[in-house]
């Protein structure tokens, strides 16, 4: 039985975690949840348990857990997410902190294993897990050359803020989270501008795509859109392959695999969409089609609920990868 710490406890991310560690049933006897200073105190309920949600302190976090769930952001993962890891727990940490560092595992368990050259895993990007998925089929049967993201992100991907700018904003309310108003508008800006005049959150998923799937050598480029949807992501992923491919063997691949759900009868009008997704563990794929401007290169457009397969879900998937697979 485990002995599990949950890091942002009282946050979206930190709440689904708790979700999905109750319906995931996995095995522990001490749960521990800590927040920010400003957020300790409150009661958290879980399995019908109510839990005093603590300060995290270096004191706190200098005790082994068997798992560390960390969702409170870059700098609270980077000041005590080395402390757990000294004190031997194995720290899953959904913030950006350690993602691109060289001896740090970036994971989605459908996609590739930990290898544990450290006790920090880093959980990627929303809108690269839910992304990677359906790409590693196709990199296994056709290689990839190229691949170039247009994501259509929820606001929930900012916290309770980005959904508290969106309600408020139909009442003519100024944005707190945004520099401009995103109920009933379209922002290519997540995160940070960088010198290169990407955002930030475009250069993870360059970044990251590349890590995940081994492929230092293949061209990405993204374009990331924030629109004033609550929940769920949804990304037009453009990918060239190696090899020669039809729309229908692609179907077929996707038909076949277990981590994926099509969604393509466009005569019906079914294709995946924020509001099916929400709420549910899988990542849908649809519209699948070949795009004549480029050779051996497909139109697929991926949903998927960010709060869950993009952050919670494939954070709980990691820490029961490193149990079945007895890693820890
Ligand atoms: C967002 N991917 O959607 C970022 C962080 N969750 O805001």
């Amino acid at each position: 039985m485990y002995k599990i710490a949950v890091v942002g406890a009282t946050g979206l991310v930190g709440q689904k975690m708790l979700e999905v560690l109750e319906r995931k049933e996995v095995p522990f006897d001490e749960l521990v949840l800590y927040s920010s200073q400003r957020s300790a105190g409150k009661e958290v309920s879980y399995k019908g348990k109510n839990y005093i949600v603590k300060a995290l302190t270096e004191e706190e976090a200098n005790q082994k857990f068997d798992f560390v769930l960390m969702s409170a952001g870059g700098k609270t993962s980077e000041q005590f997410s080395p402390i757990f890891e000294n004190a031997g727990s194995i720290v899953i940490d959904n913030s950006s902190a350690f993602r691109m560092h060289q001896d740090i595992d970036l994971v989605v368990p459908e996609v590739n294993q930990p290898k544990l050259k450290r006790k920090i895993i880093a959980n990627p990007n929303c809108s690269t897990i839910q992304s990677v998925v359906p790409l590693k089929p196709l990199q296994d049967k056709y290689g990839i050359k190229r691949v170039a993201y247009t994501t259509y992100q929820a606001v929930s991907g900012s916290g309770v803020a980005g959904i508290n700018d969106l309600k408020n904003g139909e009442q003519g309310i100024e944005p707190v989270n945004y520099p401009h108003p995103i109920y009933n508008n379209a922002l290519p800006h997540i995160d940070v501008f960088l010198e290169n005049g990407y955002t930030k959150e475009e250069q993870k998923m360059i970044d990251e795509t590349k890590k995940i799937l081994e492929l230092e050598d293949i061209r990405v480029t993204a374009t990331c859109v924030r629109i004033p949807v609550q929940d769920s992501h949804s990304v037009a992923i453009n990918v060239t392959l190696d090899k020669t491919a039809t729309v229908e063997e692609i179907k077929v691949l996707f038909e076949n695999n277990p981590h994926v759900k099509l969604v393509d009868n466009i005569e019906k009008n079914e294709y995946p969409m924020a509001i099916t997704a929400t709420g549910t563990d899988n990542v849908y794929v649809g519209r699948i089609r070949q795009d004549d401007s480029l050779d051996n290169t497909f139109h697929i457009w991926c949903t998927a609920d960010n709060l869950l397969k993009g952050a919670a879900l494939n954070a709980v998937q990691i820490l029961e990868q490193i149990h079945l697979n007895k890693l820890n």
